[in-house]
C-alpha cells in the first residue's frame, strides 16, 4: 500500500489499548477488566438501580487505578496531529480522561467520562475528581442518586456526540484506529462508515482485529511506540 504523507483531514479513533501503556487496564485483555467481571451485571442501568452501591463501588475502584495515570506518547502524538492537521476530529470510547488530560482539544467522548457524575432526577452533570468519593452511592444536593456519566450497554449514545463522530468518519480523508477491538457498537462501525466514504484505514494494535480484515494499513505494536513513529513517516513524505 502506497505511503502518504499527513492527511488533509483525518479522524481518529482510539479504545483502551491507547491507554494500556499509561497503567490503565483494558477490558478484554487477559488483565482485562471483563476478566473478573461480567459487563451486563455492572455496566447497565439495570445493575445500577438494583445495586447502585455494587457498581459505584466497581467505578471508585477504577477511578482509583485511573487517577493516578498520565497519558503517554500515543497520546501525546495525537495532540502535536491535532495541532498540525485544521480538519482533525479524536473520537474516544475511552472515559478515562486522558486524552484531555494530554491537551487534545477536539475530543468526542462516546461514551462519557468516568471523572464526571450525573444527577438521576436533574440530569445536571458534575465533574468529581475527589477520590475515594465520601459516600457509597454519592447523592444530588437535591436528594437523588449520582450516577457515572457514562453510556452504559443498552443505552443510546447522546445524539449529538453520536452525529459528531458519524460527521468525522463521512468527511475524513485518513481514520486511524488505535488500540480498539472493534467490539462494541456503534463505535466498532465508524471505520466501516469511513472506508465506505473514500477515506484510508490505518489500524494501530498489538494483534490483528476484526478491522484489520479491511484496513488499508494495519500496524502491529504498543501504540505509544508506534504512534509517534508513523506521525515522523507522515511528516518526512510528500
Ligand atoms: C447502543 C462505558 C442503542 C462504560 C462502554 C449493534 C448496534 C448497536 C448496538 C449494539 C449492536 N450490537 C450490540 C449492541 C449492544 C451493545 C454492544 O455493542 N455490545 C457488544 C458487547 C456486542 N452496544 C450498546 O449497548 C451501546 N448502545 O448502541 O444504544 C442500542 C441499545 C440497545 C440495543 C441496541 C442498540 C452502548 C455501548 C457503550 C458501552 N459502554 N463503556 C464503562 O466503561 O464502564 S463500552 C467499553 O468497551 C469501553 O468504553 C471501551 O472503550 C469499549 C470498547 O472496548 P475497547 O476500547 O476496544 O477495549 P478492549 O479491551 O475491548 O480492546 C483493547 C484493544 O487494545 C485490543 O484490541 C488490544 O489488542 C489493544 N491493545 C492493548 N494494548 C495495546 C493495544 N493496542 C495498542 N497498544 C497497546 N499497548
Amino acid at each position: 500500500m502506497a505511503a502518504s504523507g499527513i492527511p488533509q483531514g483525518l479522524a481518529v479513533l482510539t479504545g483502551a489499548g491507547i491507554s494500556a501503556d499509561s497503567g490503565v487496564p483494558t477490558f478484554r485483555g487477559e488483565h482485562g477488566l471483563w476478566r473478573n467481571f461480567h459487563p451486563q451485571e455492572l455496566a447497565t442501568l439495570a445493575a445500577f438501580c438494583r445495586d447502585p452501591a455494587l457498581v459505584w463501588e466497581w467505578y471508585e475502584w477504577r477511578r482509583g487505578l485511573i487517577g493516578d495515570c498520565q497519558p503517554n506518547a500515543a497520546h501525546r502524538t495525537l495532540v502535536k496531529m491535532e495541532g498540525a492537521i485544521p480538519q482533525f476530529t479524536l473520537i474516544t470510547q475511552n472515559v478515562d480522561g486522558l486524552h484531555r488530560l494530554a491537551g487534545s482539544q477536539r475530543v468526542v467522548e462516546l461514551h462519557g467520562n468516568i471523572w464526571q457524575v450525573r444527577c438521576m432526577q436533574e440530569g445536571t452533570v458534575t465533574e468529581r475528581r475527589d477520590h475515594p468519593l465520601p459516600e457509597i452511592p454519592p447523592r444530588c444536593e437535591c436528594g437523588a442518586l449520582l450516577r457515572p456519566d457514562v453510556v452504559w450497554f443498552g443505552e443510546s449514545l447522546p445524539p449529538d456526540t453520536l452525529q459528531a463522530a458519524f460527521d468525522a468518519a463521512q468527511s475524513c480523508q485518513v481514520m486511524l484506529v488505535v488500540g480498539t477491538s472493534g467490539v462494541v457498537e456503534p463505535a466498532a462501525s465508524l471505520p466501516r462508515i469511513a472506508k465506505g466514504c473514500g477515506a484510508r484505514v490505518v489500524e494501530v494494535n498489538v494483534e490483528a482485529t476484526p478491522i484489520s480484515r479491511y484496513a488499508d494499513e494495519t500496524i502491529l505494536g504498543l501504540a505509544s511506540i508506534e504512534l509517534p513513529r508513523l506521525w515522523t513517516r507522515w511528516q518526512a513524505l510528500p
